[in-house]
């Protein structure tokens, strides 16, 4: 008998010393985790998998990973005791924190919350190796948190409409890029897009254009003879926050101030300075009409559509704009300059700052903060207003100066609406706003970039820009989000090093690639040829 057992317990011994190691360079996971470490083994993916939830709060999270890996492993796991895969909350861990720990025998997921565990999962499916014979995962252990707590990504839905079902796809994709924001731009000249009880013509009027402008802007004369329209009920809206929610993903509703504002203002002519006649814009670019400064009435107004949107959205933030509010209107506003001697301002542009001053003092005491455009900074805007950037990031630094938080998305490097390579025509890309943004460069965007070490807590985050004046369709929004996303995405969650290393980085992008093409999402093949 002890001979049975010795003999036992040395073939286990020579078991698990054939087992074999994992090769480090193996492991390629976007964005890059915290600590990596090789271990002995593979983990094989067979279906009778099942998964066991130490804690109710995950099974949520369970349900969409097993979803989620289903095109990917071939087999949907069940949830159930006893299973060799186990999701658990440590909050000892920070709570977007994770430990990922793979072993011939088992693979351990714990979570500060149950976005960690959410994250840890999202990497579990990126360690997935196929090579034809078997599928399995190699033994591992990943320690893992994000370097900035916003990690956003903005979706434009004023110039062109996406459905709630195309709105959680995107969701979808930035959740697999472990993003924690969806900054929702819901109001521009070109569309209303969200219900406003109070106000209905709003989206009655404000959410159609009569016709869209064919072409780049600046240079077409063309149009469709179309209407164009859409907008979210307020039941759509409440079902695609529960739908973010549910994946650890915080909505910031954007309501644009002062301008981008013709949709509100053809809705109701009173809002602007000369009362119209306003019809919604056709067009892009930047409308010389906006709200009245000088008028009552128009923060009534703002006050009542913001009621309803604070009731809506629990985030803690709410984005009111600020950006390309062209002063001209109030030049000539009688209002407005009344305005301007009443409260002292010497310039439209301390209008614009009085403007938005009040708007967020109101909403501050309603217990949400703000968060505008760079362009708030140019007059005196308050300390506990975040910048957002998007001219440059060295505004950002001016702003962590100051003492505002900020949340760096500058043009330079996060603007997906720009063309992907450095000769676009030859390389047959889709007509894109004037700029160039290749992964490189989305890569080599730096949230510090002449931010002072003292004033670097400031620096929130980052996040991409999705504006959709030449993207119709939920299609072509992935076709200009991936990849760069991946790039945007491990500046957002891995350690800040100035070594940052870009071969690197696209060594490891194919695993975050292959599940782009696994899901069906219509990525960019520009990162992945010699086109630059
Ligand atoms: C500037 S960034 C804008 C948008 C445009 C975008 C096009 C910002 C706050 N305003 O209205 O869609 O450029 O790239």
């Amino acid at each position: 008998m002890k001979n049975v057992y010795l003999s036992l317990v040395l073939l286990l011994m020579l078991l698990s010393g054939c087992a074999r190691q994992t090769d480090i360079n193996s492991i390629k996971i976007v964005p890059l985790p915290l600590k990596v470490e090789a271990e002995r083994g593979i983990f094989k993916i067979n279906s009778n998998l099942c998964i066991t939830i130490n804690d109710d709060s995950l099974t949520k999270v369970a349900e969409l990973f097993i979803k989620g890996v289903e095109p990917i492993w071939g087999v949907a796991p069940k949830i159930k005791k006893g299973g060799r895969i186990i999701l658990d909350i440590d909050t000892q861990l920070a709570h977007e924190e994770y430990n990922l720990v793979v072993k011939g025998s088992s693979i351990k997921v714990t979570g500060g919350s149950e976005a960690g565990v959410l994250y840890g999962l999202q990497t579990l499916k990126q360690l997935t190796v196929d090579d034809s014979k078997q599928i399995y995962i190699p033994a591992v252990e990943i320690h893992d948190k994000p370097q900035f707590a916003y990690r956003g990504v903005m979706l434009d839905v004023g110039r062109h409409f996406f459905s709630v079902d195309d709105v959680k796809k995107f969701i979808d994709i930035i959740s697999l890029h472990k993003i924690n924001t969806f900054h929702w731009h819901l109001t521009e000249d070109q569309g209303w897009r969200i219900e406003i009880k109070a106000y209905p013509e709003l989206t009655n009027i404000g959410s159609i254009r009569r016709e869209t402008l064919v072409g780049r802007y600046g240079e077409s004369k063309k149009y469709d003879s179309t209407p164009y329209g859409g907008f979210y009920t307020q039941e759509e809206v409440k079902e695609i926050i529960n739908y973010a929610s549910e994946r650890s993903i915080t909505i910031i509703p954007e309501i644009e101030l002062p301008g981008h504002a013709l949709a509100a203002l053809a809705s109701y002519p009173e809002l602007g300075c000369s009362g119209g006649a306003y019809e919604v814009k056709r067009e892009w670019g930047v409308s010389h009409d906006v709200y009245c400064a000088g008028k009552e009435s128009t923060f009534d107004f703002i006050k009542g559509v913001l009621t309803e949107i604070i009731e809506l959205f629990p985030s803690e933030y709410i984005h009111i704009g600020g950006d390309e509010c062209p002063k001209s209107k109030w030049k000539e506003c009688p209002a407005c300059q009344q305005r301007m001697r009443d409260e002292g301002l010497n310039s439209e542009h301390n209008l614009q700052t009085y403007f938005m001053n009040r708007v967020e003092r109101w909403m501050n005491k309603r217990g949400k903060k703000a968060i505008g455009w760079d362009e708030i900074l140019e007059g005196d805007i308050s300390k506990s207003a975040t910048v957002m950037t998007w001219r440059s990031a060295e505004v950002g630094a001016k702003a962590a100066a100051r003492g505002n938080s900020v949340i760096q998305s500058p043009l330079a490097h996060c603007y997906m609406d720009y063309y992907q390579t450095s000769n676009p025509q030859e390389n047959d890309e889709p007509i894109a706003m004037w700029g160039i943004i290749n992964m490189r460069k989305a890569y080599q965007l730096d949230p510090y970039l002449k931010v002072d070490s003292v004033n670097r807590a400031r620096v929130l985050g980052v996040q991409a820009n999705v504006w959709t004046e030449y993207m119709k369709d939920m299609d072509h929004v992935e076709y200009m989000l991936l990849p760069r996303l991946a790039a945007i995405s491990e500046v957002a969650w891995s350690e800040y090093d100035e070594k940052r290393d870009y071969d690197n980085f696209m060594e490891r992008l194919p695993s975050l690639v292959n599940i782009y093409a696994q899901y069906g999402y219509n990525y960019a093949p520009y990162a992945f040829s010699e086109v630059e």
